[in-house]
């Protein structure tokens, strides 16, 4: 069926080159893929020193800081004294962000501005990069001393289930200058978030933080997270809905939506700031040496259908059911959820709760994971569900 497929595209090239003349000459040397369902292999961006990684990564957004200035094309600054919502002590300022030598730097300052003693800088790329399902490479170089608090991190794109933090955070990594070369990485959830005291995290001493240039890295598929710090795996964050019984999935991992990126170093706050400043140490700054954003071509990756959704059974939670994972060779985009036999929703996550059906009624339930080219798995089993309003 593949080898078909291929020479039908050949054909087609062939006899699209036989009817265009006026196409140029030279010989076509790019591979035709077989790929499903018409997708196009993706095509790096071509402002990315390192356009693959090995499994089918393609970097399809970057910056490498190699012009003269902050590319606002890319970045937006966020500027004022409003704290982060972390009582921190700085004024964000575009002024203190410049690039040079092939590195952005954000430079915090002891100088007053807007009534606050420090100044720094904080950029995002909303609305002008989000992103899903991708892996991020960040090369960064932290400041040094007491009372700074860098970090790379994400947000949600738009808040589809509340505000901070139901929507949603990832700290691909912060770093508090008084706990030296101790790097974490931490989400935060509706259910799991620090003002609960439930964030879950992860945190690890690396050498020389503050002196090289270090790759921080993200790795998030479906229902899943992962953290690096040059390689070396840091935190693993993963939905498992056996665990979340009593809530909906989003409550537990709202990471099903797009996000995006900032880079900022704070001054003092709740956690920068709680053993002091040290006035000593301005100037200071983080430098990054460039930004990688990559997705993996499932277009080229993905050739098997997911396996069947097992296990369905009854949540904690009311009118909630969850079922085993199913596996496939890049991932599962959604499952399609059908009741007596029509479609009724897709779930992002293999966990769903029903709303608006009629109460005291039984209704057959059945699973089909799909994966991101569009193929389906076998339908599970039936499960009997009664909806209790
Ligand atoms: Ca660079
Ligand atoms: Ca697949």
């Amino acid at each position: 069926m593949k080898k078909i497929f291929i020479l039908i595209l050949l054909l087609f090239v062939m006899v699209g080159c036989e009817t265009t003349p006026t196409e140029p000459t030279e010989p076509i040397e790019t591979e035709i893929p077989s790929v499903p369902n018409g997708l196009q292999a993706l095509t790096a961006v071509t402002d990315c020193d390192v356009p693959t990684l090995e499994g089918g990564w393609v970097c399809i957004w970057a910056d490498e800081f190699d012009g003269d200035a902050v590319d606002e094309t890319k970045w937006t600054f966020e500027e004022g004294g409003f704290g982060g919502g972390n009582m921190e002590v700085q004024y964000y300022s575009r002024d203190n962000a410049e690039v040079t030598d092939s590195k952005l730097i954000i430079t915090a300052r002891k100088e007053q501005m807007g009534g606050k003693e420090y100044t720094s800088a904080r950029m995002t790329t909303k609305y002008k990069g989000s992103f899903k399902y991708v892996r991020i490479v960040v090369s960064a170089k932290m400041p040094t001393g007491r009372g700074t608090w860098p970090a790379i991190w994400m947000m949600p794109l738009m808040n589809v289930y509340g505000g901070w933090p139901r929507s949603g955070e990832i700290d691909i990594m912060e770093y508090v200058g008084y706990d030296e070369n101790r790097i974490h990485s931490t989400i935060h959830t509706e259910k799991f978030n620090h003002n609960l005291g439930t964030q879950i995290g992860y945190s690890r001493l690396y050498e020389d933080v503050e002196t090289s240039f270090i790759e921080y890295e993200m790795i998030w598929t479906p229902g899943s997270i992962r953290t690096y710090v040059d390689g070396d795996k840091l935190g693993e964050f993963a939905y498992v809905p056996h665990f979340n019984q009593d809530v909906p999935y989003n409550q537990a991992f709202p990471f099903d939506q797009e996000f995006f990126l900032i880079l900022n170093l704070a001054i003092g706050g709740t956690w920068g700031g709680a053993q002091g400043i040290d006035t000593t140490i301005f100037p200071t700054a983080m430098e990054v040496d460039y930004v990688r954003v990559y997705q993996q071509d499932y277009a080229l990756t993905d050739v098997e259908e997911p396996t069947q959704p097992t296990n369905i059974q009854l949540a904690q939670l009311k009118n909630t059911i969850f079922w085993n994972k199913s596996e496939d060779d890049y991932g599962v985009e959604k499952y399609a959820v059908y009741l007596d036999g029509a479609f009724h929703k897709y779930a992002s996550l293999n966990q769903i709760t029903f709303k608006s059906l009629s109460v005291g009624q039984a209704y057959q339930v059945r699973i089909q994971a799909v994966d991101f080219v569009g193929r389906v798995s076998e339908m599970s089993d039936t499960m009997s569900f009664t909806f209790s309003g």
